[in-house]
């Protein structure tokens, strides 16, 4: 009897060099290559069971069931799984985010990994990391990545088949990011939108995707000679061109809040005072600062001066998607 239960487990990465704009929307193809480190204390479990006995998929995030659009979404993502495997059962999926929602901490990256994962051994495809992260990439862009531990690039490609993630450094050093949750609601713009509307609106929308691609290069580089001077100079400033090309929207997309400024501050005075350390945002006002791991609680030390001890995560390199 085919084996019709999956479970895994997948972590969150944050983007060093930033993914933001498609060049087709339906295969979730992107403009510009991009590369994170993937986190070990943000994660996502996932079951997936096919049900003989369910008339439509159920998905329940945290216990609770979701509406038709999330369910949709997932329903159109597993239809990859059902079409390749030959399945035709409905199913139940079980997901438990360790991630604030929507909070820009890339909660649709370890959700959608976790799901592809979970999917891959209940459908009994059992597909390889490199097919696995094309299939997560067709539920969310950033969940290609999170295929892999540590620092992984997801290429662009020329198509369909050879845009997936490659694992380019296990980040098994002294390497880390402190995370500093400045607001957790859900935004009001999702990435989805708010990178088309860039895409399209955008006057330096084309300068962008080339730096991106630069920046790329340089970062390999210095990720290859664990340079992390280099590796955070580089990061800091590729999320400040993503966010500049993003006010150039129209209407422009401004994510940051007063206390965005305030961590980013902060991170100057740690960095003139000694501590190598680069801050990154995403669609969202949080700040993500990379740093030496065994820098990270003295960072969080003096983040605690300003804000809440709860709202402060401090994040290691994590590994690839784990089936449980
Ligand atoms: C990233 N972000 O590279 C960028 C930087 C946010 C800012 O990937 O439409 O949720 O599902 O492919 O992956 C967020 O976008 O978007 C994202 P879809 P996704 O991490």
């Amino acid at each position: 009897m085919m084996l019709n239960r999956g479970k895994a487990r997948a972590y969150a990465n944050i983007a060093l060099i930033k993914y933001w704009g498609k060049r087709d929307d339906q295969l979730v193809l992107p403009m510009n290559s991009s590369l994170s480190l993937t986190l070990d204390s943000l994660y996502t479990e996932t079951e997936v069971v096919f049900d003989e006995k369910v008339d439509r998929d159920y998905f329940y995030l945290d216990g609770k069931i979701q509406d038709m659009e999330s369910t949709n979404r997932v329903n159109r993502f597993l239809d990859l799984f059902r079409d390749a495997a030959g399945i035709n059962r409905f199913a139940i999926i079980r997901s438990i985010n360790y991630v604030p929602t929507g909070a820009g901490l890339a909660s649709s990256a370890s959700g959608f990994a976790a799901l592809a994962a979970a999917a891959n051994v209940a459908s009994g495809l059992n597909l390889d990391h490199r097919e696995l992260s094309i299939y997560a990439r067709q539920g969310s862009g950033s969940a290609t990545r999170s295929i892999y531990g540590g620092f992984v690039e997801w290429k662009k490609g020329t198509n369909e088949e050879d845009s997936y993630a490659v694992p380019i450094d296990d980040g098994k050093w002294d390497i880390g990011m402190v995370i500093v949750i400045v607001n957790s609601r859900k935004k009001n713009i999702s990435s989805r939108e708010g990178m088309k509307q860039t895409l399209l609106t955008s006057p330096f929308y084309n300068n962008w995707v080339e730096s991106a691609e630069e920046d790329l290069k340089r970062i390999k580089i210095a990720i290859e000679n664990r340079d992390i001077k280099l590796i955070g100079k580089i990061a800091e400033a590729n999320s400040f061109k993503m966010h500049a090309t993003m006010l150039g929207a129209d209407p422009p997309l401004l994510y940051w809040e007063p206390e965005t400024i305030r961590v980013m501050e902060i991170v100057y005075e740690l960095r003139e005072e000694g501590t190598p350390c680069y801050f990154t945002m995403d669609a969202g006002p949080n700040v993500k600062i990379l740093c030496r791991l065994s820098d990270a609680q003295r960072i969080r030390r003096r983040l605690e001066q300003g804000f809440k001890s709860k709202h402060i995560i401090v994040a290691g390199s994590g590994p690839g998607i784990t089936v449980l």
